[in-house]
């Protein structure tokens, strides 16, 4: 996949996406990379751990999160992706919002992906990536990060995800050669939903896009392993990417915590092209 200058290969190994929140109350996270110096020298960290990606984001979407102003979100983001263009030029950026102006701004300063957790649901969004050929992230989510858990109801949520996310990318209308599509892990999901998404994770094939997955240190890892300080769950992470690697159902995994994930991934990835 072209995403700007950078050609991104897909298929031959399970890329990794580093994740940047310049936010104060990210849910593993939060305030530690506030600040754009300490910012700028985690996303090199990630690089040297092995991030193919890096994706920026100032606005928390944890279940109950405050809303953001778009002039502070875009504050928070845009030192860091002109630090980071700067300093890693080889490394395509990601911005993780659901704001046009902060995805305007954020493309201006060199990102080049669009990581909409909403996918592309404001119709302004879907036309500045129709219109710029930025690369974007379609993810599954019903109402938002306040109300999704409200809505964690379905009959058969393998199907319904699948069926949700067709209409949402037939109704951006963006051309296909440049979007990813993620199940939403956690957004609108129960541990149960999560579970038989992440074991059947492979029929989102169906769609005929790559895969984006995020399972990095979220709650329902706590839930299984009993680790409640997201910090730590570090192994039910990795294991839960490179169980997806392995069933060729992932392109490429978003993670906290790259050296770990990678070290998973070059195993899964051996046994899965065997
Ligand atoms: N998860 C989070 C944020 N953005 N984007 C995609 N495409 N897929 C995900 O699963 C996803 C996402 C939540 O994780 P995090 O960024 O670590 O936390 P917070 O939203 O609290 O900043």
């Amino acid at each position: 996949m072209q995403l700007g200058a950078h050609q991104l290969v897909l298929g031959s190994r399970t890329l990794v996406m580093g994740i940047l929140n310049v936010t104060p109350d990210s849910f593993s996270d939060g305030g530690l990379f506030l600040d754009p110096a300490k910012a700028i020298d985690r996303g090199l960290e990630l690089v040297a751990q092995g991030a193919d990606l890096l994706d920026v984001g100032g606005e928390s979407t944890r279940p109950g999160a405050p809303e953001v102003r778009a002039e502070d979100e875009l504050a928070r983001v845009l030192p860091v992706i002109a630090g980071l263009v700067r300093q890693c030029p080889g490394v395509p950026i990601s911005i993780d919002t659901t704001k046009v102006a902060v995805a305007q701004g954020a493309l201006e300063a060199g990102a080049v992906l669009v990581n909409d957790v909403s996918g592309l649901r404001d119709p302004a969004m879907a036309q500045l990536v129709a219109r710029t050929g930025a690369g974007a992230c379609v993810m599954h989510m019903r109402g938002t990060p306040k109300t999704m858990q409200q809505h964690a109801q379905y009959a058969d949520v393998v199907a319904e995800v699948i069926a949700e996310l067709h209409l949402t990318i037939e109704r951006a209308g963006v051309d296909r050669a440049k979007l990813f599509i993620d199940p939403g892990i956690g957004f609108a999901k129960k541990l149960e939903h999560n579970l038989t998404l992440l074991k059947n994770l492979s029929a989102l094939r169906a769609l005929g896009l790559p895969i984006v997955l995020g399972t990095s240190r979220k709650s329902f890892l706590g839930t299984l392993s009993g680790v409640t300080d997201p910090a730590q769950r570090v192994a039910a992470s990795v294991a839960s990417v490179a169980i997806a690697a392995v069933a060729g159902a992932v392109d490429v995994a978003r993670v906290h915590d790259v050296a770990a994930t990678r070290q998973a991934l070059a195993v899964a990835d051996a046994i899965r092209s065997r």
